[in-house]
Parts: C-alpha cells; sequence; structure tokens
C-alpha cells in the first residue's frame, strides 16, 4: 500500500500538510505565489520510479542506467549484476551518503572543541566532569591534569580517529560486552571513521563487490563508525563546549516567530554557529541596535537539527521542523535565514526572495545559488555571529506583508543519557535502576525511540499517533530530530501528557514529573539512546545484551539517507528498527529477507516496514512482548487496542481534539 497521498492539485491548493500552522501560512494571501515542496510534490505528474524506489536501478557505470527485475534474466545489468547485487549496492550507498553527513559534522564539532581546548574561539570547556570520563574513556589518564591540557590531548585523540586505519574506536567499548563479543566474533569493528565509508563506496563501485551479504557488512559496519564513532563524537564534545542538557522549557511551531521582534532562524545541524548567534543576540548593543530600528529585540528560533541543538541547550524555541522549512519563511516575517549544513531544500532560496528574508549560508560546504555566503569560521565565531545578526536587523524596517500564525506549544526537552539518570534514578542515587526495575515489574512495558526526518510523501502525522499508541500501552517512549518537534507540535513532550498514558506508565511518570515522550535531542544525539541502552543492560535484570532489552526503534517518515544510517547502527547493534512508508530494497525479495530476517539472527536485531501509526505500534509492541517473554517478565498485560473513536477521544493533554492538539497550543507568554 502507497500511503502518499496528493494535495489538491494546482495553483488553488492550499497544502496542509502535518501540521494546521502550515496550511493557515500557506493559505494566506502573503504566500501568494510562494511555491514550497507542498507543492512540488502535488505537482509532479510522474509517480517515483519504481526501480528506483525499491533499490534495483542501478547507475554506477555508463553502461547503463539498467533497470533490473529480480528473476527476469533479461532484465539484469549489462554487466551481469543481479537485483540482489544492485540492490545492496544501493543500499550501501544510501548508508555511506548518510554516515559520510554526520562523520563530516562530527570532524567539525572535534576540530572545533581542539581550538576550543587551545583558546582560540570564544567557546569554554562547560562540562568538565564529561571531560574527565570521556578522557578516561580515550585512555587518558586525567588525574592531575589541567582542564585546559586534558581537553587538547583529548581532542587530538579524537581528532585522529577520523583518519585512523587501524584499531578500533574508543567509544564502541561502551557497548555492553556480549555485543562487543559479537562485533568481534563478526569481525565488524571499524577501523577508522573515515576509511569505511571510502571502503563502502570503493566496494559499491562498478566491478567489485558483487555478494549482497558482503556488501550489506560493511555497509553495517559504516554505520557503527557513523553512531558509536562520528555521532557519538559529535554529541559528546558538544555537550563537553556547550554544557550537557538538562530538562528546559521552551515552545514549538510556527508561532515562536515574534511580531515585534527581529525574527532570525537558524537552520540545518551544527550547533557551533548557533550557539555563538545564541551569545550575541544577547548583547545589550546587539539589543540597541534592533531598537534603533524599531523592533523590541532578537528573536532566534531554529529550524531541523541546528533548532533541536540549540532547544535542548539553551531552550531557545524551534520554529519548524524539515517540512516547515519553506511555510516559515512564507510568513513573511523572516529577516534572516541562517543556514549550515543538511536537510536545507534549495526551494528555500526562491521562497526567501518573495519577501525582504535574506538566506544567509555559512559553510563552504553547502552554498546555495541566490544565498549571501558569510563563512564561518570558529576563531570569529563573535564577529560572523554579529555580522549576522546586524543584517538581520537592517532588514527588519523592510518587513512587508506577513501572517505569524498563533500555533506554538508547549515542551520541555533536554533529556540526556546524564538527565534520565538523574530524574529517573532519584535525586540522592542516579541510575537507572529505578527504570529497570519498573520494566521488570510492568508499570512500564518497554522501550521504544520514534526518531528521524517528516517527509512530504506521508501527509499524516504519523509520529504523533503512533507515540500516543505506545504510551497508552505503558512504552516509555524517547524521540529525536523532526520526530521529536511533530511530538512536540501535538503537545507530546510535556509532563501533563503523561495523563495519556497507561496506568503503569502514568504512575511512574506522575511520580517524576516526566513526560511520557522524552526528548533526546538531534539526529546525531541518537547516540544517547545507544549510551541510554547501554546503561540498561549494565545495570542488570534486562539481559546481557542490547538485543535482550524490551525495546524497539522506528522511523516513520524518513527522508534523508542519515536515517538509513541511524537505522542500520541500531539494527548492528542488536534493536529491531521499523522503517516507513517504504524501505530501499524492496524490489529486490531476497536483499529484503536479509535485511527483515537474517540480520535478526547475525545481530540480534533486523530491519522491518510498516506504513500506518497502528501497524508501527503493533510490530514494535509485539517485539516488546517477545522480548519480555524471553527475560521470563511475560506476565499477561492488558493489550489497549486502539480504534479510529479513541484516537479522537484521547484528546490533548488539557483536553480539546487531535485537530487541537496539533496545532492550538497555548501562545507564548
Ligand atoms: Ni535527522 Fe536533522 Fe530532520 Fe531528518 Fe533532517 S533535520 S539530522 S535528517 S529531516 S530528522
Amino acid at each position: 500500500m502507497d500511503t502518499s497521498k496528493r494535495f489538491e492539485k494546482g495553483n488553488g491548493g492550499c497544502p496542509s500538510i502535518q501540521c494546521e500552522a502550515n496550511k493557515e501560512v500557506l493559505c494566506s494571501s502573503c504566500a501568494e505565489g510562494v511555491v514550497t515542496a507542498a507543492h512540488r510534490v502535488s505537482n509532479r505528474d510522474i509517480d517515483p520510479c519504481l526501480f528506483g524506489k525499491g533499490g534495483t536501478c542501478c547507475k554506477n557505470c555508463n553502461m547503463g542506467p539498467c533497470q533490473i527485475i529480480e528473476g527476469v534474466d533479461s532484465m539484469i545489468g549489462i554487466c551481469g549484476a543481479d537485483a540482489a547485487t544492485v540492490a545492496a549496492r544501493n543500499f550501501g550507498r544510501i548508508v555511506a551518503g548518510g554516515a559520510a553527513a554526520h562523520m563530516d559534522h562530527g570532524r567539525g564539532v572535534a576540530l572545533a572543541f581542539l581550538e576550543t581546548a587551545k583558546g582560540e574561539t570564544p567557546y569554554e570547556i562547560k562540562d568538565t566532569i564529561k571531560l574527565r570520563q570521556t578522557a578516561l574513556r580515550y585512555g587518558i589518564d586525567p588525574t592531575d591534569k589541567d582542564t585546559t591540557d586534558l581537553a587538547i590531548e583529548l581532542g587530538e585523540k579524537v581528532v585522529s580517529e577520523f583518519g585512523q586505519q587501524e584499531g578500533t574506536l574508543q567509544f564502541m567499548k561502551r557497548a555492553p560486552k556480549a555485543r562487543q563479543e559479537l562485533w568481534d566474533k563478526l569481525g565488524i569493528w571499524p577501523r577508522g571513521i573515515d576509511r569505511e565509508v571510502v571502503e563502502l563506496m570503493h566496494r559499491t563501485h562498478m566491478g567489485v563487490d558483487q555478494e549482497p551479504e558482503s556488501l550489506l557488512f560493511q555497509a553495517a559496519r559504516c554505520a557503527l563508525a557513523d553512531g558509536w564513532g562520528a555521532s557519538m563524537i559529535a554529541t559528546e564534545l558538544s555537550d563537553i563546549m556547550f554544557g550537557t542538557p538538562v530538562p528546559i522549557r521552551s515552545k514549538v511551531n510556527i508561532g515562536v516567530l515574534k511580531e515585534d521582534e527581529v525574527n532570525i532562524t537558524v537552520h540545518g545541524h551544527e550547533p557551533v554557529l548557533a550557539e555563538a548567534l545564541g551569545m550575541v543576540a544577547r548583547e545589550p548593543e546587539m539589543i540597541a541596535e534592533a531598537k534603533k530600528v524599531g523592533a523590541k529585540g532578537i528573536n532566534l528560533a531554529g529550524v531541523c537539527c541546528t533548532g533541536n541543538e540549540i532547544l535542548m541547550r539553551r531552550g531557545y524555541p524551534i520554529a519548524g521542523s524539515f517540512v516547515q522549512q519553506e511555510v516559515v519563511l512564507a510568513t513573511g516575517a523572516v529577516e534572516a535565514m541562517v543556514v549550515d549544513v543538511q536537510c536545507i531544500m534549495q526551494g528555500v532560496s526562491p521562497v526567501s526572495k518573495h519577501y525582504h528574508t535574506e538566506l544567509i549560508t555559512t559553510s563552504d560546504r553547502a552554498k546555495i545559488t541566490g544565498a549571501t555566503h558569510i563563512q564561518f569560521e570558529e576563531h570569529r565565531a563573535l564577529d560572523v555571529a554579529r555580522e549576522i545578526i546586524r543584517r538581520a536587523i537592517k532588514k527588519y524596517p523592510e518587513r512587508g506583508k506577513h501572517m505569524i500564525p498563533v500555533h506554538q506549544m508547549d515542551v520541555v526537552a533536554g533529556f540526556s543519557h546524564e538527565t534520565i539518570n538523574y530524574i529517573l534514578g532519584g535525586r540522592f542515587r542516579a541510575s537507572y535502576k529505578p527504570l529497570n526495575d519498573n520494566i521488570i515489574n510492568g508499570r512500564i512495558r518497554g522501550v521504544a525511540g520514534i526518531v528521524g526526518c517528516d517527509n512530504y510523501r506521508v501527509m499524516d502525522e504519523i509520529h504523533v499517533e503512533l507515540a500516543k499508541e505506545l504510551i497508552a500501552n505503558n512504552v516509555l517512549v524517547l524521540v529525536t530530530g523532526c520526530a521529536a518537534t511533530g511530538i512536540g507540535r501535538a503537545g507530546l513532550l510535556s509532563p501533563e501528557a503523561a495523563s495519556m498514558a497507561g496506568d503503569g506508565l502514568r504512575e511512574v511518570l506522575e511520580a517524576v514529573g516526566c513526560p511520557p515522550v522524552l526528548h533526546m535531542g538531534s539526529c546525531v544525539d541518537n547516540s544517547r539512546i545507544l549510551i541510554a541502552a547501554t546503561e540498561m543492560v549494565l545495570t542488570g535484570g534486562l539481559g546481557d545484551d542490547l538485543s535482550d532489552l524490551p525495546a524497539a526503534g522506528c522511523a516513520p517518515q524518513w527522508m534523508s539517507e542519515k536515517a538509513v544510517s541511524i537505522g542500520q547502527y541500531f539494527v548492528s547493534s542488536g534493536v529491531y528498527t521499523v522503517f516507513g512508508p517504504s524501505f530501499p530494497t524492496t524490489n529486490c525479495k531476497s536483499v529484503t529477507d536479509y535485511c527483515f530476517k537474517e540480520m535478526d539472527k547475525i545481530y540480534g536485531g533486523c530491519w522491518d516496514l510498516a506504513q500506518t501509526a497502528n501497524e508501527f505500534a503493533n510490530k514494535m509492541i509485539d517485539r516488546i512482548d517477545m522480548a519480555r517473554k524471553n527475560l521470563g517478565l511475560d506476565k499477561k498485560k492488558e493489550r489497549v487496542l486502539f480504534d479510529m473513536a479513541m484516537r479522537r477521544e484521547l484528546g490533548s493533554p488539557g483536553g480539546g481534539s487531535l485537530h487541537d492538539v496539533g496545532c492550538h497550543g497555548p501562545s507564548a507568554s
């Protein structure tokens, strides 16, 4: 079944994708003539190519492109490549692309960390406890070393892991013993971060690796170098520099833009520039400059994962998720959109031209035609930030017709692994034991991760429906990325939403005042989920390995290659992982079976595919129940079955319909 739905065709359609705020903006007269992804997806006359979508179009050499049909002799590649080789090769290239993005991001953070350690940036080493813990993990004895020397030594070691040719990655050794032994047995330890991407690109070149299992093995090794390598490095070093997140209140949705302030949105993925903008936006001189042009202040708001980074650590609001990036501009109320890297649609450039908005690129890796480029460099971070903010201030008097919707929702974010340890473990003895105990006694059925993108091919908020169904069934939900933003828009990231949880989970949440859905950060912060899951294993009572835990993960609206790399590192770490609305190998049964079944035998975790929220929930809860049974924890818990009437009835934490929950949240004060 294809769940992609189409909007009304042509100009008259006001796309209402995934949120009422989007519809309100795009239907307003100030968005007239603006074309967004919502319009483009509805105006396309050709459905996605089935060969491409299912993984059996090969364009790795110039004898093709060859469209392959599994089992049809006349429809193999000119070189003789069959569907399995091509599907595995294409899958590998998706993983390589996604992993490379996280790796380059991680390298950027590591280099900025080293510069910071040497005193060459305006940032500082904020979390010295985490610095010491991380140094120990890298085999550095922190005794008698001052913060500067220790940070320099750590920074150098971390940076060297990117170009390393032999050995392994230090953070991999955080995994449970049993998992490390399995990786040993499989010979799958990544040797260096960059090396695994290069090797995967080599193996998938025409005429190299042609055995599907061998290709998928390297894809798994490359993904591990992302999750337990680059992504974990990005998260941990960002925490040390900018502070490890603690629970923090904020708002999400387009309504966080302000009528009477200079609105600057930061979009992309890296925290370094956004942190500098945050520091400068509060400077009295900058605020005075904004006042001179008639604004009351400077309003910094995030889009995509840069948004999640500064939400987690600073409490800055998020104006929009991936599907909202053009819509945020179509309010006509944004003076500058500042972008760094990843998930930035080219479409933001023409949309910005409809208004006074200046689109500013800041990374030489990511330039966009029509944008102003101001190169960001860490050593002059504050000067660059001031230049950007001054440009935005200058634009404020030019703001013309605009429309800021009222929609915004209260959220609590900031659930790092350390915070979960502290909150669920109690004030005096931080530990995962109470969480484990509540899983063992059945109050909490298990833990589920909902991660990844939102996507213009999926009109409904599957994330939201799924999260509701999981918590009603006593499953604690962890979220990251744009899934977190969508779930936040629906009001599920507030402690009040605990009222929507099943009895057992609610009891636990109310005791600690915790939301039923915990926002753990950006997509590189999925590494926090790996660490939290590892802690659960180490705490005891739930098996010896990650694959024993009553846990499951999913990305129901995935869009980017990064999501596939994330999915593969979870699978290779032993986690059952469901993707939707499609999976990139489905034109080849043997490769799909390998991913959905064989990988389970190899890694104790595998891929699966679902489309509706209900289907996702059923599959994930079944898996959680299976793990409970294997652990001998299968005391029967009544299963809450959801039907449409129940979904409608299950309103917002404060009451009201589902529709209200999505976008008619309380206004910011
Ligand atoms: Ni993850 Fe974040 Fe969003 Fe998807 Fe893009 S912003 S890194 S890739 S779309 S969640």
